[in-house]
């Protein structure tokens, strides 16, 4: 997962009007023109003329369901506004144009910024629209604003290699071929949870585990990688061998946590699960990393809506009856603690001995 990014496009107004588009849209001055100062930082006023009702908007894609919030800064002019009336309206609207958030903003204040904040629930994918509206007196004195940022961060946004390069998890789709240890496999189904904060503090077990870039040895994963905490990684040590006999077994992510960079990560605003189903128990490469694709009859499965447990058991219900083959062996859960502990203590990092297949 990408740090957060800011999806409007010249909120600052650097640019001045650019990206912007609108009705009597006045983004050609400094602050100073506003507040008497002598600060050139470039703003936006929402009265730009009289007889004529400033709007101002700009369009943004949301790939994910997600939630976040809008912040801007926003004073009066310091002459001829109107203190409680002088001020705009700002909406986010869907593509069918319904207002999904509003906020109505008078700022109490000439010539100094307050910051506002407009909490935003995106629940379905698409194009929206930000938009700005004057209110108060139309008469070319109005509210300045600046600093427009609405920052997001998308989960799915993980790497997963495929034959043609990486690919982001949440743009695989089934039929799609994937890397895994035995090569190219396509896959047979996406399973997808997005989970948010509310859902977390309700129940701690739908936290992932954060696994910081190069945790895991010899460069991987590539990049933070956020996985579910019963999700099985790949270890390939000396130490597999002394305890088990075999060099590359899987242990979960959440065992793994007594190593350093791996934690559960309690600050993660939302999150995207996505499994990956194959014919077979395969392991994939998030990040680089090796790790499991899904297993039916697992604990992955808790992580999934009951809606999706439903229809991988329609779709394939090949896959969830019978003996599995895993990818590799999962020792039990005592043993996995034993192996992440004696990781630990010897300063042993899960990937020593991991040689990737050409
Ligand atoms: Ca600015
Ligand atoms: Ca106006
Ligand atoms: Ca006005």
């Amino acid at each position: 997962m990408p740090p957060p990014t800011n999806i409007i496009q010249n909120g600052t107004f650097d640019l001045q009007g650019m990206f912007w588009t609108g009705t009597d849209i006045e983004t050609t001055f400094f602050e100073s023109s506003y507040f008497g100062s002598n600060n050139t930082n470039r703003v936006a006023e929402i009265d730009g003329n009289a007889g004529q009702t400033t709007q101002m908007r700009q369009s943004f894609t949301i790939t994910e369901p997600i939630q976040t919030e809008l912040t801007f800064i926003a004073a009066l002019r310091t002459q001829n506004t109107v203190i409680g009336q002088d001020g705009f309206t700002v909406d986010i609207v869907n593509s069918t144009g319904t207002v999904i958030a509003s906020l109505i903003v008078r700022p109490p204040v000439r010539g100094v910024y307050e910051t506002y904040t407009l909490p935003v629930n995106f629940t379905t994918a698409g194009t929206y629209t930000l938009r700005f509206t004057e209110l108060g007196p139309d008469n070319s004195f109005g509210a300045i604003v600046d600093n427009i940022s609405m920052l997001v961060c998308f989960a799915g946004q993980t790497l997963i290699d495929t034959p043609t390069g990486p690919v982001p998890a949440r743009a695989i789709k089934a039929g799609d071929l994937v890397t895994t240890e035995q090569g190219p496999k396509p896959v047979r189904w996406v399973g997808r949870r997005h989970v948010t904060a509310e859902d977390m503090a309700s129940n701690e077990k739908l936290r992932p585990v954060k696994i910081s870039a190069g945790a895991l040895g010899q460069g991987l994963p590539r990049a933070d990688l956020w996985v579910s905490r019963q999700h099985r990684m790949l270890v390939s040590s000396p130490i597999c061998q002394r305890m088990f006999g075999e060099t590359d077994i899987l242990v979960s992510a959440l065992k793994l946590t007594a190593l350093p960079g791996i934690h559960i990560d309690v600050y993660i605003a939302q999150v995207d699960y996505i499994h990956l189903l194959f014919d077979q128990h395969e392991v994939v490469f998030a990040e680089g990393a090796p790790s499991e694709s899904l297993l039916l009859q697992s604990e992955a499965m808790n992580a999934l809506s009951p809606e999706a447990v439903e229809e991988i058991r329609l779709l394939f219900p090949e896959l969830s009856q019978g003996p599995r083959q895993d990818a590799h062996l999962i020792p039990k859960g005592h043993q996995q603690t034993r192996l992440a502990d004696r990781m630990a203590q010897n300063d042993r990092l899960p990937l020593e001995t991991f040689r990737r297949p050409a």
